[in-house]
């Protein structure tokens, strides 16, 4: 009888929950047409966030779905790049903003909307293939409409990111990794002489400045840009100029993902065989390029590397499991990955997966990038782990985002100790966190 009623219980929090997570994609919903990851925090359209947005809209609000990728490829340049931030509209609480960017420096910029110059990992292509899957046939003039600007946009990063020919692209800022001030790039820093910007941070006056990054990182962040500014955002000349060049795992992992759906997609619409044949051809040199150069034996891990150094940055964060999403390990580097994650980030005093290395000197468990839980990522980890068939692991790194979402709420970001006596509440950064909602909803609508 208690155990009926302990389950109803449940149940009614769940699907309380499930209305919460809603409102929270409706209230950061904006009359344009796309979705703000938070309000004040975040108050603009985020590329990869509006991929995992429309993840959540389409079980059920097929309209909004739409509209989220619709917003974001109608800010492509001429020359297929999309960017990381689009400023549809205007905003006073975020800084660096659109007259600090200055996207209409480089020539083929959009003429219709102000963005960023960088851009951010590329999970449309995916997005777009997990949508079909969920809705059906019906959605196939939909995809068929916007497929070539995905298309585009991967053609853009092989032609101007994939500096070594070899199937694998760069990023020239940490704002384009998604995992902005990951420990990972301390030792750029290290290298650069940035000067001492005088500007009016906006982030700190939303969210505690110990989880956000320090003012000299953000010297580093803004530096960076005024260098591509120099150069009006052109990849040739960033290519040789800027300070931070970089392979990162998850964004190239992103890209492989991505590309493989491309080609699953165009294979139903059909008539697609040169773009099938570009694709397939990167996937291989991709996908076996990754596997030399960023793969790390001592750490048992994928790692980023260092374009500038010609070497790998040999730390292991949430990024190195992410190849596991996109198909890249045998099984036996797959087994390897998994005993890395138990080993290192698993454990009964923590939720999986902290965003670094918690044995790792470097770790914070409080700041944004440098050890806390995000939802999107654990969201990738857990289908990889399944498509592996590591079907426990998989599991526990659902239920643990589910547990950090069910007791703290729709944060941005989470403490991965358990029960720890510094630890009064869990949830950080930005509440009435966007993908955050639209990934519950989508972990809950989906049984695995
Ligand atoms: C800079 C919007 C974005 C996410 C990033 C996250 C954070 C921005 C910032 O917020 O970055 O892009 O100002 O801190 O790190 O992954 O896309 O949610």
């Amino acid at each position: 009888m208690a155990k009926a009623a302990n389950t109803y219980l449940v149940q009614q929090m769940k699907e309380q929950l499930m209305s919460k997570a809603k409102e929270v994609l409706e209230n950061n919903f904006q009359d344009g047409g796309f979705t703000i990851p938070s309000k004040g925090l975040y108050p603009f359209q985020w590329k990869w966030d509006s991929g995992f947005i429309a993840l959540g809209y389409v079980h059920y609000d097929l309209e909004k779905a739409k509209q989220e990728i619709e917003t974001l490829l109608d800010a492509q340049w001429e020359n297929g790049f999309i960017p990381h931030i689009i400023f549809h509209n205007d905003s006073d609480t975020y800084f660096p903003g659109p007259d600090f960017h200055e996207s209409h420096l480089h020539p083929q910029a959009s003429k219709k909307v102000r963005s960023t110059g960088m851009t951010q990992p590329p999970v449309t292509g995916f997005i777009l293939e997990r949508m079909l899957e969920i809705v059906g046939d019906e959605l196939l003039p939909f995809i068929k409409e916007h497929i070539d600007k995905v298309f585009e946009n991967h053609k853009y990063f092989y032609e101007n990111r994939d500096v070594n020919n070899e199937g694998l692209v760069y990023i020239y800022h940490n704002w384009e990794s998604g995992t902005d001030n990951s420990p990972m790039w301390d030792d750029i820093w290290a290298t650069m002489d940035s000067p001492e910007y005088e500007f009016e941070r906006r982030d700190t006056t939303h969210v505690d400045p110990a989880q956000r990054p320090s003012k000299r990182e953000y010297d580093h962040y803004l530096y960076i840009i005024n260098i591509a500014k120099e150069h009006h955002y052109q990849d040739a000349q960033i290519a040789q100029h800027s300070p931070f060049l970089v392979l990162d795992p998850l964004f190239n992992a992103m890209l492989i993902k991505s590309n493989d759906a491309l080609i699953n997609l165009y294979k139903r619409i059909g008539d697609s065989e040169d773009k099938i044949a570009f694709l397939e051809a990167k996937q291989l040199l991709g996908k076996e390029n990754f596997n030399k150069k960023l793969c790390n034996a001592e750490l048992g891990a994928y790692v980023h590397y260092d374009l500038r150094k010609n070497e790998q940055i040999p730390f292991v964060c949430s990024s190195s499991f992410s190849p596991l999403f996109a198909g890249i390990p045998d099984t036996s580097r797959a087994k390897i990955l998994v005993n890395t994650m138990i080993e290192k980030f698993g454990g009964d005093g923590r939720y999986l997966c902290a965003s670094f290395d918690p044995s790792h000197e470097r770790f914070n468990p409080k700041k944004y990038w440098r050890g806390p839980v995000w939802i999107n990522m654990n969201w990738m980890i857990h289908h990889g782990l399944k498509s592996y068939g590591f079907d426990e692991l998989a599991k526990k790194v659902k239920h643990d985002s589910l547990e950090l979402i069910e007791q703290y709420g729709f944060y941005e970001y989470f403490d991965a100790r358990k029960a720890h006596p510094e630890v009064t509440h869990n949830g950080y950064g930005g509440n009435n966190f966007s993908w955050s909602a639209a990934l519950y909803i989508d972990f809950m609508t989906n049984a695995d």
